[in-house]
């Protein structure tokens, strides 16, 4: 039965399941199979002539994981979604599928670092080129469409600038230009922010992230707002390229976005009380974090986000050598990559996402040598302040004996 009239909150944990199909089981079952038997040789014929509906293979389909995809297509307002094994794999799957040798995608000048690697190989392999652009207007994005572009691949926010994209005026151009576009929602979650109601055609997610939420499992989602073009893109890219998510995977991620409201209000206050922290930092520059009343793009922010999540990036006096003192003074902030999880996260795009973006490309994302990521995790905010406090208390001594010497 589909629930998807009911609220997010009620969505992430009933969406997709019924208990009594299950012998009662109120946990969803995992269906940790590879295969599925058939009751005799004519039905496996009609299952693979999709003439029968139901299982054949895991690569194609399974139970668990159908759960997981149901209640994702309910919750970003869309017809289908697909799991993938990864968030890279959700991305390369619908850029294969949208595109053939010689076209063009129109990009966000900012991207996740292996998306900007992925659209490096195909434009090596299969002249499938691209060009990244701030997408600050309708008349930008207008300008930079060539004939040979199919699609217009955004993020927003940015990974890691937190720079924002007007979805509508994104949408805007696409529809004057037959254009499809493919929005990678990640740095949002299905709660924040839903790119399909305002008319994208395609909403994707790295997993890995908030939607599991406890820094265990990498995966991908994959929604679109077309049931025949999703089942097109299972049947093709998700089968034959094969990058699709392990039942134990989609068990742990429907566990963990059960309580996905419930963080991502945690994320989001905690977020508010570090950002207004570090804007009143001596040695902090700039704070970037959409709903803040100092952004330009506090409008943009509040028209199609519920609320500002909880990454924040900022920039520190000094460069790559500040900022690396300054994770090595925190001790309750861990220096990891990846977001969205219980634990807060600090990391040095320059050095660690996005040093594989060449540097002149680089600093034109805004990537400078200075900006740090602060995923802010689940923990006290007092405890987080605390730690942030003494790691700048601890830079500042070590800054005033390198003046004195
Ligand atoms: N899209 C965005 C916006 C991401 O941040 C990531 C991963 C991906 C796609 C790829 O997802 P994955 O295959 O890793 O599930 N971002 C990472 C980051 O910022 N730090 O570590 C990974």
């Amino acid at each position: 039965m589909k629930k998807d009239h009911l609220h997010k909150d009620t969505l992430v944990i009933h969406e997709g399941y019924d208990d009594y199909e299950h012998r009662g089981s109120l946990a969803v079952p995992l269906y940790q199979t590879a295969t599925f038997s058939f009751e005799t040789a004519e039905q496996g014929e009609r299952r693979f002539a999709g003439e029968e509906e139901g299982h054949i293979y895991s690569r194609l389909g399974n139970p668990t994981v159908g759960v997981l995809e149901e209640r994702m297509a309910a919750l970003e307002h869309g017809e289908a979604a697909l799991a993938f094994g990864s968030g890279m794999a959700a991305v390369s799957a619908v850029l294969v599928h949208l595109t053939k040798a010689g076209d063009h995608i129109l990009c966000t000048r900012g991207i996740y670092g292996c998306t900007f690697g992925l659209l490096g190989i195909l434009q090596e392999k299969y002249n499938i080129t691209h060009d990244l652009i701030r997408m600050a207007n309708e008349v930008e994005i207008e300008k930079a469409i060539k004939p040979e572009t199919v699609c217009i691949y955004v993020e927003t926010p940015i990974n890691p600038t937190m720079e924002l994209v007007d979805l509508e005026a994104v949408v805007n151009v696409a529809q004057r230009h037959g254009l499809r576009v493919v929005v990678d929602n990640t740095f949002s979650s299905p709660y924040l922010q839903n790119p399909l109601k305002i008319g994208v055609d395609f909403v994707l997610h790295s997993a890995t992230k908030y939607i599991n939420g406890h820094g265990d499992v990498i995966a991908g989602l994959l929604v679109g707002n077309d049931q025949e073009e999703m089942a097109t893109i299972r049947k093709s890219t998700m089968k034959d390229y094969g990058g699709i998510m392990s039942p134990f995977d989609a068990w742990l991620l429907i566990r963990g976005l059960k309580t996905l409201p419930v963080r991502m209000d945690r994320h989001t206050s905690n977020a508010e009380k570090l950002k207004d922290y570090l804007k009143s930092q001596q040695l902090v520059e700039e704070v970037y974090y959409p709903f803040d009343v100092d952004n330009p793009q506090y409008e943009v922010a509040k028209r199609q986000m519920k609320a500002g999540g909880g990454l924040i990036s900022f920039t520190i006096k000094g460069g790559k050598e500040s900022a690396q003192l300054f994770l090595n003074s925190l001790s309750l902030i861990k220096i990891a990559v990846s977001l969205g999880d219980a634990e807060t996260l600090i990391q040095h795009p320059a050095t660690m996402t996005h040093s594989v973006v060449p540097e002149e490309e680089r600093l034109s994302m805004g990537i400078t040598d200075s900006l740090l990521r602060l995923s802010v995790g689940l923990e006290h905010p007092d405890d987080l302040i605390q730690d942030l406090e003494a790691a700048f208390t601890k830079m500042e001594a070590v800054l005033a004996e390198k003046s004195s010497n």
